[in-house]
This record gives structure tokens, C-alpha cells and sequence, in this order.
């Protein structure tokens, strides 16, 4: 086993490694992202994973979705792109040509199904040389992905709530909870990958096995949707950073932090909504820089 570095990322990290907005910028400076998701049944996570990418400083943003949904998803952002995707039953069902697009990074996963297009397109997404952002129903076939990301030279990040961890490593949730540091870290280096162990005190994990623990968010972001917020902050993140460690650990403590400054402005923990989360990023951002 390795030395234990384990840190809190606090504010003053943030500030220290948070990118500028440069004055001489265009939209390409700050990356050509496309989150990839959504099936008939869950329309919106992937729109909360978009809308919050943007509001995250993506510069060019793009939404592969099945076709089946692509007008209901469409007319919620106008500001983001939409590669419609050829679908079955509301779900995907083929592959995405990512030689026709032009990418720096890519999240997959939130609200499309589990389907035989899901783990079509997973696999194809991990081919790709770019930073790869892998959430929710994305995690769901793990085993047979293992292969592809022991190729991949381009950083991996998994996103896992605990039951998610639990299933990929196929354990119970109260193996997971009860040495979260332990699980992470193990996994994190087997793989080689960047693993974000969800839940209070969130845990980022580097290939190399340091650990980072989250020190903002509150319930209230105990409800549906808040994961795929954060899968789209993190997203335009990697695109604005030069450390992928600075980027995941930044886009966790920015998520936790807008639900907290909600509730510290008279927002009830009970009421507050993922949409409302997207909205607080703009103010937290602002007291930043
Ligand atoms: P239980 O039973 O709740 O106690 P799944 P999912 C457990 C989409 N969404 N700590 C949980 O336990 C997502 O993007 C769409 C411990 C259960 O066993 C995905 O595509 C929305 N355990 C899809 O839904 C809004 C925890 O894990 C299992 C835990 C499925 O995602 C909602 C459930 O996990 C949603 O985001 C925790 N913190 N959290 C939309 N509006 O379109 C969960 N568990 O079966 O992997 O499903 O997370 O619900
Ligand atoms: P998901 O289960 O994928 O929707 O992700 C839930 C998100 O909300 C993760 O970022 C969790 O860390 C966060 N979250 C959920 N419950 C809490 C809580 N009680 N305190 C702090 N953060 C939470
Ligand atoms: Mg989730």
C-alpha cells in the first residue's frame, strides 16, 4: 500500500486554483463540451447536467440525446447545441460518430437507461482521447468496461454515489459506508482512475490515490437531479482547468456551495430543487472571482 494523503478542499484552495476569465477570450479558450444522455423516462437530467455546464463557463456546449426526445430537450436551452441520436422505444440505439465532432470533453450517463445502446455508446466514449466523465446509468454495465479504461490515456473520472460504487464493485452499500476512504482508494488506483465517492464530505480520489474530502453542501441536495448538476459542472471544469484534481475537487465544493448559499438566503433545505442549485452556481462563481 501507499502513503495516506488525505486534505480538505476548502475555499482557499478554490481560490487559489479557480481559472480566470481572460479579457482577450473568445468561446473557444474555454472548451468544446458534449454531455451525452436522457431517454424518454428521464428528459431532465440530462438538461440539469447540460444547463449546469453552461452556467459552469463551457464555452461551446452540445447535448447527444436520443431523437425520440429531441424537441421536448431542445426547447429547454437554447444556448446548448443537440446531436440527435437514432433511438428505440425513447432510449439509444446506435453509436455517436465523434469523428465528426470536434470535442475536448465528454460526460455520459445521466437519466439514459440501461439499455444495449448504453453500453454501445459507453464503450465508444471511452475510446476517445479526451477527458471522460462517466455518471449514473453510465456505471450501470462497469464489468464490461473494464478493459477500455485500462487503455485510456486521458483522464477518467467516475462519479458514483454509494450504491452506484457498491454495485460496480459488487458489495453492499454498507461495505462502501463504512470505509469510504478505503473503497475509494482502492478503486481509484485498480483502475486508474479519478473516482468522486458522493454523499456528505464527498470524496475525490486521484489515480495515484490522494484524497480530497469535500467540506460544503447541506439535505438539501439529498434529491433527484443533484448528481447530474454536478456531472455538468464538473464537465466544464475539466475544460477550464489544467488539473484534472483541481477541476473534479473545484466543481464538487462549487455544487456543495451553492446549496448552501440558497439556504443561507432563506431557502428551506426542504424546497430547494436541482434547477434552483444551477441558479445559485452564478453567484458562488462571482464570489470567487
Ligand atoms: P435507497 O433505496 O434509495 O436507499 P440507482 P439513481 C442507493 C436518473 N435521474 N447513499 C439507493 O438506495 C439518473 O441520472 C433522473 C447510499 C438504491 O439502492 C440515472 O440515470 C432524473 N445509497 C437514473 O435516474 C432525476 C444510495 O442506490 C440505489 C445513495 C438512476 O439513478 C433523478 C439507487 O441508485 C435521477 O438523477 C446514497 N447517497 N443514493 C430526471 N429528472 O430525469 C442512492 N443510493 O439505482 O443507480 O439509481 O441514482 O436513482
Ligand atoms: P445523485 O445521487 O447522483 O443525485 O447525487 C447526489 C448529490 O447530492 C451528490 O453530489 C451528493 O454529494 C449530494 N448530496 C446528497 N445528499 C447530501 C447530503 N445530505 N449532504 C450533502 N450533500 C449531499
Ligand atoms: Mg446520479
Amino acid at each position: 500500500t501507499t502513503a495516506t494523503f488525505r486534505q480538505a478542499w476548502v475555499e482557499e484552495d478554490v481560490r487559489r486554483t479557480l481559472p480566470t476569465r481572460n479579457r482577450s477570450s473568445h468561446k473557444g479558450t474555454y472548451g468544446k463540451g458534449i454531455v451525452i444522455g436522457g431517454s424518454r423516462n428521464m428528459t431532465g437530467a440530462i438538461t440539469l447536467t447540460a444547463k449546469a455546464a453552461l452556467r459552469s463557463g463551457a464555452g461551446l456546449l452540445t447535448m447527444a440525446i436520443p431523437d425520440d426526445i429531441y424537441s421536448v430537450v431542445a426547447n429547454r436551452i437554447p444556448e446548448a447545441m443537440q446531436h440527435p441520436c437514432p433511438s428505440e422505444n425513447g432510449s439509444f440505439a446506435g453509436d455517436i460518430d465523434f469523428a465528426q465532432l470536434d470535442i475536448d470533453a465528454i460526460a455520459v450517463g445521466p437519466g439514459m437507461g440501461r439499455t444495449e445502446g448504453t453500453k454501445r455508446i459507453v464503450q465508444t466514449v471511452l475510446e476517445q482521447d479526451v477527458p471522460v466523465v462517466l455518471d449514473a446509468d453510465a456505471l450501470f454495465f462497469w464489468n464490461e468496461y473494464a478493459s477500455f479504461v485500462k487503455k485510456r490515456t486521458s483522464p477518467t473520472i467516475v462519479t458514483p454515489h454509494p450504491g452506484e460504487l457498491a454495485r460496480m464493485l459488487g458489495v453492499s452499500i454498507h461495505d462502501v459506508e463504512k470505509n469510504r476512504f478505503g473503497v475509494s482508494k482502492q478503486f481509484a488506483m485498480d483502475y486508474g482512475l479519478y473516482v468522486v465517492l458522493k454523499g456528505p464530505y464527498t470524496i475525490v480520489t486521484t489515480p495515484d490515490g490522494k484524497q480530497y474530502v469535500n467540506t460544503t453542501g447541506n439535505p438539501a441536495l439529498a434529491k433527484g437531479g443533484s448528481g447530474d448538476v454536478l456531472t455538468g459542472i464538473i464537465v466544464a471544469f475539466l475544460m477550464q482547468h489544467d488539473s484534472v484534481q483541481a477541476a473534479v475537487s473545484n466543481a464538487v465544493w462549487v455544487h456543495g456551495k451553492a446549496a448552501d448559499f440558497l439556504v443561507q438566503k432563506g431557502h428551506s433545505p426542504f424546497s430547494v430543487l436541482a434547477t434552483d442549485v444551477i441558479d445559485a452556481i452564478s453567484p458562488v462563481l462571482f464570489q470567487l472571482r
